[in-house]
């Protein structure tokens, strides 16, 4: 096989890295059409204080590109981060599929991953309370492959019909464009209550999930169940899942709003810093196999995309691993333009008629037509195959190709027949044959009408610590919405998930749990929905828990690539800051020094230290973990500068281990921290590598209850 096969675009960047230096000092500035500029900053006048000459065609010029440089943003997804990489597979599963990229153990499949939130523009924060975009372009040898999938493992919604209305109701509410990328408001809520279905994706949206630490720190699932068929053209039914090597972690909703406003780029800032800094994230690919004969085994059904299986029922079975080393070049040219199809599939891996990916097949080719102008999209660097394609379509808007010879037709014999078609046992396409024999109908199956059993379930398997964080996020949202019935029928719905969680939500509300509600609480009933109607929720229980729902149960193995910030003020203890800070960086954690002031600060033995950020530009919240090394002067400096005890105050509040050395003790007395030093996660004077177990362990989160009211 070809093992060193290269996509293009890597061979595109060795070539451009040699070419690099040579066109940053020799390339001149010409015109579009290569004609030689000698002045881009003024325009041609008739006379120095003179009108502008129409005649002016490099003022237009450069103008009119300007004038056109955006385009559409997505209409979901709009904001996104990207990264190139590439899959290696761990052992074939020949068994089950025929992919190359799933029997060839010796290839290097190259990938381009884009991060994304759904609600807000472009431009908008990356800590929003939302579901993640986690789009793969695995870039096959049999051609392109998208895994176009998100962090939570179900959708909420079943249908493709219902997506407008989900986007517009969680959009900003269309007569005033508020709020930007949030889900709090009446709008969502409303339809949220009358549309049960999206119940599960909900209640994921309100736990810690919605909120992820880092990009390189969540899950990524298909969701859909999709088939995967092997040489003999046999059939099983499959989920694929991306497991983070650095474990499921989370921030906390108070640490998102702050974020928010001291570095909204945080997640994509985070990704790109860790690849320049030769991090590399990583990801094992897992898969759930499910045999054809086992499709009506299961209390819910496959096709239903707000349903999961659980790994307790089914375990994750992994199979190799992707890793993402390299940063765009472009942002524009490639996180922007890179165009992600469901429908980009590779013989091997098939379609099931889950009714919401038969909706997305459409959609996204439709939406990409106007997005990036036309059908030749699939021309632009980040979006060609590495395997060549050939046939007989042509021109367009935007063709970059120049297609030759006479033909464009098939079957022809003036081109030799060419390109002539492939058979089956050598490679082509063939769709699943699956057996079709029903009525045509408009309708919902029956087997999709539990909304409850799986939100139950998910809670059910949460750490209390979790559970208490999506109370506080619920009643964040309602709390949001203006209108009292919204509220309350919500409350009535939460109270069908778990009624100890209702109860949190009303006390917070104001509000009592209505004892029924008014209306369907199923608008797929359809033209019914008008009657009034109660119908009971289904629940099945399954199972009495899911442990590895649970972020409680994920990994905290690693440091690599925590944020340590190190306070310091002229005099800090050099010694204290030499052993912990080489413990940590040993361990691939990252070490800020945070001064009263920019530039340099003096150690106890007289040498400067460049700072990597003054008080004033930074905040707590951008950091895993705070060190206080000792040293009595650098202590009194910190006292000074009361920006420094907020600091110390809230990553006490948001769970975080804390360490401190010698005099650094005096310091943490003046805060909240001074209430609980029997904290494990609080170190004093202890050996650096406790600090490493506690920032290992991510966050405290047995200190929740007692710093829940601590006011910071
Ligand atoms: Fe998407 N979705 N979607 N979606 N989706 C888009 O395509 C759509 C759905 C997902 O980084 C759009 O190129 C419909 C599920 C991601 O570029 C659009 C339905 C899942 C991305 C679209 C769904 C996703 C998109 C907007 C219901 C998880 C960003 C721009 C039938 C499995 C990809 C674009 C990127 C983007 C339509 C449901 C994930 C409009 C109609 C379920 C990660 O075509």
């Amino acid at each position: 096989m070809a093992k060193d096969k290269k996509h293009p675009l890597e061979l595109k960047k060795i070539k451009d890295l040699k070419a690099s230096q040579k066109e940053i000092n020799d390339t001149i500035m010409t015109t579009n059409q290569g004609l030689k500029i000698n002045d881009t900053n003024n325009s041609l006048k008739s006379g120095e204080r003179g009108s502008t000459l129409l005649e002016d065609f490099l003022l237009r010029e450069k103008i009119t590109n300007f004038d056109h440089e955006r385009i559409p943003e997505r209409i979901v997804h709009a904001r996104g981060s990207a990264a190139h990489g590439y899959f290696e597979l761990y052992e074939s599963i020949e068994q089950f599929s025929k992919a190359g990229i799933f029997t060839d153990v010796n290839r290097k499949t190259p990938v381009f991953v884009r991060f994304s939130t759904v609600a807000g523009s472009k431009g908008s924060t990356d800590l929003a309370r939302d579901v993640r975009g986690f789009a793969v372009k695995f870039y096959t040898e049999e051609g392109t492959w998208d895994l176009v999938g998100n962090n939570m493992p179900i959708f909420f919604i079943q249908d493709a019909m219902k997506f407008p209305d989900l986007i517009h109701a969680v959009k900003p509410e269309p007569n005033r464009e508020i709020p930007q990328a949030a889900s709090a408001h009446d709008t969502f809520y409303d339809f949220v209550s009358r549309t049960t279905e999206t119940l599960h994706n909900q209640i994921w949206v309100m736990s810690d999930r919605a909120i992820p630490r880092s990009f390189r720190m969540m899950e990524g699932f298909g969701i859909h169940t999709f088939r995967l068929i092997n040489e003999k053209g046999a059939s099983h039914f499959v989920k694929f899942h991306w497991k983070p090597i650095l474990g499921v972690h989370s921030v906390t909703w108070d640490e998102a709003v702050k974020i928010s406003g001291a570095d909204s780029d945080f997640h994509r800032r985070d990704l790109w810093d860790a690849i320049e800094a030769g991090e590399f994230p990583e990801w094992e690919l897992g898969i759930q196999i499910v045999p054809q004969e086992d499709e009506f085994k299961f209390e819910f059904d496959l096709l239903d995309p707000t349903k999961l299986i659980p790994e307790e029922l089914v375990p994750v079975q992994i199979i190799g691993k992707m890793t993402l080393n390299r940063n765009p070049e472009n942002f524009f040219a490639e996180t922007e333009q890179v165009a992600f199809l469901p429908g980009h599939i590779v013989p091997g891996i098939d379609f099931t008629n889950d009714p919401l990916l038969q909706g997305r097949l459409f959609s996204y080719r439709d939406t990409q037509l106007s997005r990036l102008g036309g059908p030749n999209f699939h021309q632009i660097p980040i979006n060609r195959p590495v395997a060549e394609s050939h046939n007989n379509q042509r021109d367009g808007h935007m063709q970059m190709e120049i297609p030759k010879g006479q033909t464009a037709y098939f079957p022809n014999s003036l081109s030799g027949g060419c390109p002539h078609l492939s058979k089956i046992a050598e490679g082509a396409f063939h769709s699943y044959e699956e057996r079709i024999d029903a009525k045509k109908i408009r309708t919902r199956s029956e087997s999709f009408n539990d909304h409850f059993s799986q939100p139950a379930l998910f809670y059910r398997s949460l750490a209390p610590w979790e559970q208490q964080h999506i109370a506080e996020a619920y009643t964040f949202e309602l709390g949001k919405c203006n209108q009292t019935h919204i509220q309350e029928r919500m409350l009535w719905l939460v109270s069908q998930i778990d009624t100890d969680l209702a109860k949190k939500v009303a006390e917070g509300l104001g509000l009592e749990i209505p004892a029924s509600i008014q209306h369907p609480i199923n608008q797929a009933i359809g033209a019914d929905a008008d009657v009034e109607q109660q119908q009971p929720p289904k629940k099945k229980n399954y199972l009495d828990a899911a442990p590895t729902l649970s972020q409680a149960n994920t990994k905290f193995e690693s440091i690599a690539t925590r944020h340590i910030a190190v306070l310091v003020a002229d005099g800090f203890s050099m010694k204290n800051l030499k052993k912990m800070k080489s413990v940590l960086e040993k361990k691939g954690a990252f070490v800020k020094l945070i001064a009263p002031h920019g530039g340099k600060v003096m150690c106890d033995e007289n040498m400067g230290h460049t700072v990597d950020a003054a008080i004033m530009t930074t905040e707590s919240v951008l950091f895993d973990a705070l060190y206080i090394p000792g040293g009595k002067k650098s202590i009194e400096g910190l006292k000074k500068e009361p920006k420094f005890i907020k600091f110390i105050n809230e990553a006490f509040k948001h769970c975080k281990a804390i360490a401190v050395d010698d005099e650094g003790e005096d310091l943490i007395n003046d805060t909240f921290v001074s209430q609980s030093k029997q904290d494990p996660a609080i170190l004093i004077n202890k050996d650096p590598i406790n600090f490493v177990d506690a920032l290992a362990k991510h966050r405290n989160w047995d200190r929740m209850e007692f710093v829940k009211n601590i006011p910071v």
